[in-house]
């Protein structure tokens, strides 16, 4: 069984010990190798010329957790896909998502605007318990991040497309509750997968479901907001602030207006990342169900989409 890595250089050097401990096949694409002979196939985004070199292909392994940059059109039918489930991602997430909740809660978009301006000018707090922090998405990530900020003491939301039950969050499903969702929250949080039905999902008129004054946090995909939507709603007052990590295209083009907005504070697609060692265990674990028979961990219904 051979897993052919199409990715990092320096994270292919550390896979390339663990694969070995394991005994399992690895190659990088500039090694010698039997295309033939390759099962597995693990790549952020790998061509549609590449895959078709791989005849005896089974699993399309995702190097991160989303996996819409990958051309599922094109992908052959029996192909399987799986996204990344690690614990360094998961950490990254709950940390960056915590931090930028907690920016947003403690007015540090307005305090930030202050500095610049030389103002001194304190603004009251509003306790956590008077806060509503709404994710959207509940899957791995949603979930592991409406975790962290629980003993902050926030009141929480939760949206999904199936219904959940999660502790300590007032959970809803799918079109019909998401106004009911929306209207709660003043921290809106997008950790969705992008699909055909999320796609240009921040727009104008859910933004403006949300409470006046509420703010967003978009660590999904770039192509989940409406940019001008959000800029006209952050210009006339309607939303306060939005911490931004994904954009649509990445890097976000020179003199974008996002660059220099003053209620929007953007990071280059660095939440989470994809961390080497825990990674390449959890693939191989996924490896040892698939060769087992068992259900890997993160298949990807191809049909739905996430
Ligand atoms: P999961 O697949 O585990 O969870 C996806 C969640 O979204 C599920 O709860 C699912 O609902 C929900 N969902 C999907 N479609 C809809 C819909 N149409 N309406 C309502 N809810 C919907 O994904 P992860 O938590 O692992 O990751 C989420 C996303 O985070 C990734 O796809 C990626 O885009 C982004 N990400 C960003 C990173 C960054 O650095 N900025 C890093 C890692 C991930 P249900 O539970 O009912 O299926
Ligand atoms: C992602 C990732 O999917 O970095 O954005 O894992």
């Amino acid at each position: 069984m051979t897993l052919l890595y199409t990715s990092d250089p320096a994270r292919g050097r550390i896979w390339r010990g663990i694969f070995a401990d394991e005994a399992i096949g690895f190659a990088e694409a500039g090694d010698a190798h039997d295309p033939a002979s390759i099962r597995y196939l693990a790549a952020w985004n790998p061509s549609v010329e590449l895959i078709a070199t791989l005849p005896a292909l089974e699993v399309l392994f995702s190097i991160g957790a989303g996996i819409d940059q990958f051309d599922m059109g094109r992908l052959p039918d029996h192909v399987r896909v799986v996204r990344m489930i690690e614990p360094g991602i998961t950490q990254g997430m709950v940390e960056y998502a915590t931090m930028a909740a907690l920016m947003l809660h403690r007015n540090m978009i307005d305090h930030g605007i202050a500095q610049r301006e030389g103002r001194w000018a304190p603004i009251k707090l509003v306790p956590a318990s008077e806060r509503r922090i709404g994710v959207m998405g509940l899957g791995n990530l949603g979930q592991a991040v409406l975790g962290a900020l629980r003993p902050f003491g926030f009141a929480l939301s939760g949206w999904s497309r199936s219904r959940h039950a999660v502790e300590g969050v007032d959970c809803f499903a799918g079109a019909a509750e998401m106004p009911a969702f929306l209207t709660g929250c003043d921290i809106l949080i997008c950790l969705l997968p992008l699909t055909d039905d999320t796609r240009g999902i921040l727009c104008r008129e859910t933004l403006t479901q949300l409470p006046q004054s509420a703010a967003l946090i978009n660590v999904g995909r770039g192509g989940h907001l409406v940019e001008q939507d959000l800029l006209s709603l952050l210009d006339d007052g309607r939303i306060s602030g939005a911490v931004l990590d994904v954009f649509d295209p990445e890097p976000l083009p020179a003199g974008h207006a996002f660059w220099a907005h003053p209620r929007i504070v953007m990071t280059p697609h660095v939440a989470s990342m994809t961390r080497a060692d825990s990674a390449a265990r959890a693939l191989i674990a996924n490896i040892r169900r698939h060769e087992a028979g068992a259900a890997m961990d993160g298949e990807v219904a191809r049909s739905r989409g996430y």
